[in-house]
């Protein structure tokens, strides 16, 4: 807070950071992204100068993406051909970078940590290809990769890159029935999975929730499953094995030749699926490919984290989401970084952890999620400043909107005032940022993701679809095809249009609403759609819907956002049992009914609430209005505004009478 009691609405770029920055100025900014608008060739095809290619492309973009003139299709470097795991390995130690270090492994419990080196890391990622071809994996197989964070994991990802197989990374914290569903759709016939995991002072037995996975129905194409022996997690001789079917990494992979061949790929090659959260149905595989992913990734990050090549960096996002893709595994790389990869939580032995982590490697570059920040933020300030922390340069941000109160914390109290804070707005589907300020560029605004990366036009349309000029809100769209976005759902292209191109024709739809300001800063306002944010992970209402009624007593279920101080928001469900069922009914179903949510999705799906509901507030077509189930679930039953249009407007008295039973 300022002398006259104000908060500052704005902060310029530290000073001695900006002074070396890759772009020090705002006039630099605007300079670079008018180019990369007006010329895209020039532009992107200086910038690809700096990767390997096999063979160079002979067209830089082409692009449909408006339905109305024809299929969506999106083509960046056309003609060319590289390899994503050359670009982040090889290349670095046929530069002779082989003694650097790629990975700073730190593990859940403070006394485990080793390093990896890029050549080190060369060795591993050529062992797991050579394991993988040895079963049958080739270009276009499917490997579905159920790994807690320990270096093997991105090692393998590398590995499939390799080969031009195409990784499908499931977040070890999904349920059996999550994977299940995920190797149903991508038919791998390897799973590589370790023994267990500890998160924090929590076991989890990885191996065995492959197993139950792989006893469900639709997942016969698999025929191998890979287990790396964590036996810090969990002991060897714990562990269930199938004959035949589940190998030892310990025992296959070091054997293997430390050289494996390249399979150089075209631009447009699948390079991995990542199932994401919509609004409908069951997660959607989005799918990138090679060349783009590779430019995206790896211009994000050199410009937005400002990396230098004596940083060190560390993001603690799972490479089981987006960011620890673009972020962990393939950004970093190409850029020949060193970082830290933690397979912890950052309040596990206590909230110190993170600070600790950055003074032992003088971490420079850190990158969290606004849920983190704010849970380490109620913990207490002791925990912070009993660490120096003064190696931090850049302190980033992603996957929610952060609130000015946590963005001015990280800003004062982790990085003592002399960071710079980048708020990275961007998707699974976009494969890199999207909208963030450049460190040593753009004077940052607490709230704000500020200004568009380069190459990326966006625009906000009003409820007609119009394009909003100058300050406004409504919803936040993309204008053209830049390099990293995504080119298809796996395996259904009409979904992919249907979800992305058709809402406002030639525009890519976020699902976000954002406002813009006088400055044309851009503040996102958070989802629009059926998509509820819980600590930055994205949960589709429709499939938390869905696993209740798969609950023998649940009749009906409909489930929204509600606001919370620490996660952003939670997860708020309505439930109607089946018949004629007493409410509130006792405990044990309640209990049940997340029980079942767990087993279907995943811990990290689990309502806060449950509100028994004997019916649901609807239309007289029988439409569910969740705006007033929002409003209740809120407590802000004094704005239902008009309730009319209900079926049967006494639905609502019921329903609040029923609230915190
Ligand atoms: C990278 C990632 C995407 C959704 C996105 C938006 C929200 C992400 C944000 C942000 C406000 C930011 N989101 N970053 N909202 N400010 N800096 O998180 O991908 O898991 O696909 O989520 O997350 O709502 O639409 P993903």
């Amino acid at each position: 807070m300022s002398a006259n009691g104000e908060y500052q609405t704005s902060y310029d770029p530290p000073k001695d950071l900006q002074a070396q920055a890759h772009v020090n100025s705002l006039d630099e900014y605007k300079r670079m992204y008018d180019q990369s608008l007006k010329d895209p060739e020039a532009f992107w095809g200086k910038i690809a100068e700096d990767f390997y290619w096999k063979k160079k492309w002979d067209v830089i973009e082409k692009h449909n993406i408006d339905t109305s003139k024809g299929p969506v299709s999106i083509e960046w470097f056309l003609g060319a051909q590289t390899n994503l795991a050359y670009n982040a390995v090889d290349r670095h130690v046929e530069a002779g970078m082989g003694d650097r270090v790629a990975f700073f492994w730190e593990g859940n419990d403070v006394d485990q940590s080793r390093t990896v080196t890029y050549k080190q890391l060369q060795d591993q990622v050529c062992q797991v290809a050579n394991f993988l071809l040895s079963k049958g994996v080739k270009k276009g197989s499917d490997v579905t990769i159920y790994l807690p964070m320990i270096p093997e994991l991105p090692a393998t990802m590398l590995a499939c890159a390799r080969i031009g197989a195409v990784h499908s990374v499931v977040f070890a914290g999904f349920s059996a029935e999550s994977l299940a569903g995920r190797i149903e759709d991508s038919r791998p016939s390897v799973v590589v999975t370790t023994s267990g995991v500890k998160r924090g002072a929590k076991p989890i037995e990885l191996k065995k929730i492959v197993d139950e996975a792989l006893a469900l129905p639709g997942t016969d194409s698999v025929t191998t499953v890979l287990v790396y022996d964590h036996s810090i997690a969990l002991p060897r001789n714990k562990v269930a094995f199938t004959e035949g079917r589940d190998v030892w990494w310990q025992d296959v992979v070091p054997g293997q030749p430390t050289e494996a061949p390249i399979e150089w790929v075209d631009a447009e090659h699948p390079s991995f699926k990542l199932y994401t959260s919509g609004s409908t149905g069951k997660p959607k595989g989005v799918l990138h490919t090679t060349a783009g992913y590779m430019v995206g990734a790896a211009t994000t990050f050199k410009y937005v984290f400002d990396h230098r090549a004596s940083d060190v960096y560390w993001c603690t996002a799972d490479c089981g989401w987006i960011t620890g893709h673009s972020y962990v595994t393939y950004g970093p790389l190409f850029n020949a970084a060193s970082q830290v990869v933690f397979e912890g939580v950052p309040t596990y032995p206590d909230a110190g952890r993170c600070w600790d982590i950055v003074d032992k490697y003088n971490v420079s570059l850190f990158y969290t999620a606004p849920t983190a920040i704010r849970s380490l933020m109620a913990a207490g300030d002791e925990f912070v400043t009993r660490s120096k922390r003064s190696s931090l340069r850049v302190l980033g941000t992603v996957g929610e909107p952060i609130n000015p109160e946590a963005w001015r914390w990280y800003n004062e109290v982790v990085g003592g005032g002399r960071a710079a804070i980048v708020d990275t707005w961007w998707q699974t589907e976009t494969g890199a940022h999207m909208i963030t300020p450049l460190p040593g560029a753009i004077p940052a605004k607490p709230g704000s993701a500020t200004l568009p990366f380069f190459g990326v036009e966006p625009a906000i349309l009003d409820e007609s679809g119009k394009e909003v000029e100058g300050p406004g809100q409504g919803y936040l769209v993309v204008k053209r095809s830049w390099p990293s976005m995504l080119r298809t759902i796996a395996g259904d292209h009409a979904r992919f249009e249907q979800t992305y191109f058709n809402v406002y024709k030639g525009y890519y739809f976020t699902g976000d609403g954002a406002r813009r300001d006088e400055d044309g800063y851009i503040w996102i306002l958070g989802r629009v759609d059926d998509v509820i944010n819980v600590s930055g992970h994205r949960i589709g209402t429709a499939e938390v819907e869905s696993a209740l009624v798969g609950h023998h007593l649940c009749a009906e279920a409909a489930v929204v956002p509600v606001e919370h101080a620490i996660k952003g928001q939670v997860i708020y469900a309505f439930v109607t049992l089946y018949g004629d069922a007493t409410y509130p009914p006792p405990e044990e179903t309640r209990k049940a009914l997340i029980a079942q949510v767990r087993k279907a999705i995943g811990p990290i799906a689990t309502p806060d609430v449950i509100h028994w509901a004997p019916s649901l507030p609807k239309t007289r077509s029988g439409k569910i209005m969740r705006r007033i189930l929002r409003k209740i679930a809120s407590r802000e039953e004094d704005q239902l505004g008009d309730i009319s249009t209900l079926a049967d407007p006494s639905v609502v008295e019921t329903l609040l009478s029923l609230r915190g039973k």
